[in-house]
């Protein structure tokens, strides 16, 4: 409890700071946007100090989840298995304390499956409960009820040994950032249209409790976005997962971003995706070539960048430009990279 009044003190003051930069901030967007030429290199301008991460609702979402807690059995945190670490939430996993959790990492139809192995050694050896599945093999949600069940059994044991009965109904509460899949996942669990889901961040406004078969009540809540962000990186890479709405930070970074990683990765995808026959090229002839292939030129004859940007981010969110996971397990990373 003491956790919770120190967070939302600090919060509150950050706020006021914060809310103030919002409208001069969505300005700026707009300003970069027009400002941008092509150079030889690229740079993403990490200029988005005034952007405000975790605005008002997600405050408001975060305390009624902190209210809930003690009335739920267990928690079921999905993340983006394209960033397993990066998609989790430091606060919220903080304030859960002693309560048992099980990580769902989601989306692993769009991850690379040879990192997704070394990600399946890194959470076995920390012992973390986990599991990686994804919405379309729907057989997984079987096995994510019975590890739910297991978790709590086996904490009601150790604390119980004598006197322990398995509890004839479970209450489950699905949180995690935006857009990871959490009503979609609460659907599969019930096996029925229980709460609205969509591909935009920030589609469930409100918690909402679903009864399974009277054997489990599952509350489905509004994503959270890690109010604590640092790493700038992973702030791009979350728009770029579509965690963050297009509108916060614009596509332009993160767009940039995902092309200059296509590019050093190689990827095959990308050449097959947009007729290129090169990597060795500028960044900026890429995306012109790009433009070109995919007629976003405007009537100047140069890219339409805001169409281009927009194009590439939605591909890669359909998984037209391949699998990928952007984060390595730490022990795996390059030393430069560890920190991130
Ligand atoms: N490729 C893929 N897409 C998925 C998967 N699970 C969910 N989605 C899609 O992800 C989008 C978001 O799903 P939701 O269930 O609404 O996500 P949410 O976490 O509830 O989102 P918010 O309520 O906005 O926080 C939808 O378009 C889903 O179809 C998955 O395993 N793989
Ligand atoms: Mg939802």
């Amino acid at each position: 409890m003491a956790f919770k009044k120190n967070v939302n003190l600090s919060k509150k003051k950050d706020f006021r700071v914060k809310k103030a930069k919002i409208n001069n901030n969505a300005k700026d967007n707009v300003k970069r946007k027009k400002k941008i030429t092509l150079s030889s290199e690229i740079t993403p301008d990490y200029a988005n100090e005034g952007i405000n991460w975790f605005p008002g609702h997600m405050e408001k979402a975060f305390t009624e989840i902190q209210d809930k807690l003690k009335s739920v059995d267990i928690v079921l945190e999905i993340r983006d298995a394209r960033i397993p670490l990066a998609s989790g939430n430091e606060l919220l996993g903080k304030s859960l304390g002693e309560k048992s959790r099980l990580i769902l990492l989601n989306k692993v139809d769009l991850a690379d499956p040879k990192i997704i192995t070394l990600w399946k050694i890194w959470f076995k050896n920390q012992g973390i409960p986990h599991l990686f599945i994804n919405c379309f093999e729907k057989g997984s949600f079987k096995k994510v009820l019975k590890l739910t069940r297991q978790i709590v059994d086996d904490k009601k044991k150790l604390s119980n040994p004598d006197s322990f009965k398995s509890s004839s109904q479970l209450k489950l509460m699905i949180v995690g950032i935006p857009n990871t899949g959490k009503s979609t996942i609460v659907n599969l669990l019930a096996n029925r249209t229980a709460t609205r889901t969509g591909d935009h961040p920030g589609h469930t406004k409100s918690q909402q409790w679903i009864n399974v078969d009277n054997e489990f009540f599952l509350l489905d809540t509004p994503g959270l976005i890690p109010p604590d962000l640092k790493v700038e990186k992973h702030k791009l890479w979350l728009c770029a997962i579509h965690a963050v709405p297009d509108n916060v930070l614009g596509e332009e970074l993160p767009a940039q971003l995902l092309l200059k990683y296509l590019i050093e990765i190689r990827s095959p995808c990308l050449l097959k995706r947009y007729k290129l026959d090169s990597f060795d090229l500028k960044i900026e002839e890429i995306i012109k070539k790009i433009s070109i292939f995919r007629g976003c030129l405007s009537k100047n004859g140069l890219p339409d960048f805001d169409r281009v940007y927009k194009l590439i981010l939605m591909d890669f969110r359909a998984g037209e430009l391949g699998k990928h996971c952007f984060e390595l397990p730490p022990e795996d990373r390059q030393p430069e990279e560890r920190r991130g």
